[in-house]
């Protein structure tokens, strides 16, 4: 049985949140239209599938990869399967992590071949997505990790970390989304109070300048009682990129990973904060497994640490240092390794979290595949910026 059929592949130039170049395909065939747009990550993970640029920051040498190598593989060929595309692509690379054609060339392929496979058979992409991964869609819609306040290398390090979060806990993705609306206006409200008006960060997330490294959970928390409660805090530590010469540095001073395992202690006590992401450094597998030990309810959340790949989130469970995982399809290249990683995450019994890249376009596809992988949550910014919004926006047009 033929899974679908190309005939026709153009890619352009786009920008992304950021002003830089990035890719966007369109995939035709049966009279229909695809299109898919790849972002772009700023504290990316030292494993992750490679993605590639010209000297200058452009994006030329992909596009010329996609019309030159890619394309005349893929039209006119019948594939049975996404599996098999996404073979191919690899295939076409011929190394490992895609360093040859760059996993921005392969990714936006990938998802519009998908997308135009969903259309050809007339379902619903997250639908299709759930029948490709063999998986069942949850009857518990995803959780939305919402950021509020940024930091880290999203915002000039003005804050330590690097995403501050807020979790909803309502039943039905039409309430969470109400309930973060308002918590976002009033979390506004009160860091103008204080800080007069101030930057947001590249999510879309307040950023302000604090030597006090509660000051941002003291907000929000705030926020979160005066928008209604029923929510918690999760925030991303992505401690890769302030650690230093074999310690942390945080607001100038130099800690320990003992002492920041203790830091997390003392915020976990203190504030209703459930859900860490990449605590340590991506090397530092031992305090993984040591705070997961310490606090087995609370999320440890692999991201640099896992960067989508299945053997290292099968490793990683090994050595029990984590129990959640944030999924990028482009830290590995392809949809079919993406639903991999999903599964043995799934077999392993972790929390999947579907993520956006700080680096974002208009493209709405995690939602489908948060909704289509029955995952834990989807993390994808503040409603503050578009290509953050409309990802919600999706996930209320499917799941209400
Ligand atoms: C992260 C992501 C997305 P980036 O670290 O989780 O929030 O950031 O895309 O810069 O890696
Ligand atoms: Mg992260």
């Amino acid at each position: 049985m033929t899974y679908v059929h190309i005939e026709h592949i153009t890619a352009q130039e786009i920008l992304d949140s950021r002003g830089k170049p990035t890719i966007e395909v369109e995939i035709s065939g049966g009279g229909y239209t695809a299109k898919a747009a790849v972002p772009s990550g700023k504290s990316t993970g030292v494993n992750e599938a490679v993605e590639l640029r010209d000297e200058d920051g452009g994006v030329s040498c992909v596009l010329k990869t996609i019309e030159s190598e890619i394309t005349p593989k893929l039209i006119g060929t019948e594939f049975a399967s996404q599996k098999e595309i996404d073979t191919l692509l690899r295939g076409i690379d011929g190394i490992e992590n895609f360093s040859r054609i760059g996993a921005n060339s392969a990714l936006p392929i990938s998802i519009g071949a998908l997308r135009l496979a969903a259309m050809q058979r007339g379902m619903e992409l997250s639908d299709h997505i759930a029948d490709v991964a063999g998986m069942q869609k949850s009857k518990q819609a995803p959780r939305l990790y919402v950021n509020v306040i940024n930091g880290g290398a999203h915002a000039d390090f003005r804050l330590p970390f690097q995403e501050y979060m807020i979790v909803p806990e309502h039943e039905s993705v039409h309430d969470a989304y109400a309930y973060i609306v308002k918590a976002i206006e009033i979390l506004g409200e009160l860091i103008e109070e204080r800080y007069g008006n101030v930057p947001l960060g590249d999510e879309g997330g307040y950023s302000f300048v604090s030597e006090m490294i509660e000051e941002p959970f003291e907000l929000v928390s705030l926020a979160i009682e005066k928008a209604g409660g029923n929510a918690h805090i999760a925030i991303d530590v992505a401690a890769s990129a302030f650690f230093e010469g074999g310690g942390y540095r945080v607001n100038g001073e130099r800690m320990t990973k003992k002492a920041l395992g203790g830091l997390y202690e003392k915020l976990v006590q203190a504030f209703p904060l459930k859900s860490i992401e990449d605590p340590f450094e991506e090397h530092d597998a031992e305090s993984f497994t040591a705070l997961h030990a310490a606090f087995p309810d609370i999320l440890i959340v692999g991201d640099d640490f896992t960067v989508t790949d299945p053997e290292r989130i099968a490793e990683v469970a090994k050595r029990e240092a984590a129990n959640a995982v944030i999924i990028k399809p482009n830290q590995i290249g392809t949809v079919s390794d993406t639903l991999e990683a999903i599964a043995v995450a799934h077999d392993v019994g972790w929390k999947t979290i579907i993520s956006h890249r700080s680096g974002e376009t208009l493209d709405t596809f995690i939602a489908d595949l948060a909704v289509g992988t029955g995952a834990y949550a989807m993390k994808a910014g503040s409603p503050l910026q578009d290509v953050r919004r409309v990802k919600y926006e999706r996930l209320l047009e499917i799941v209400g």
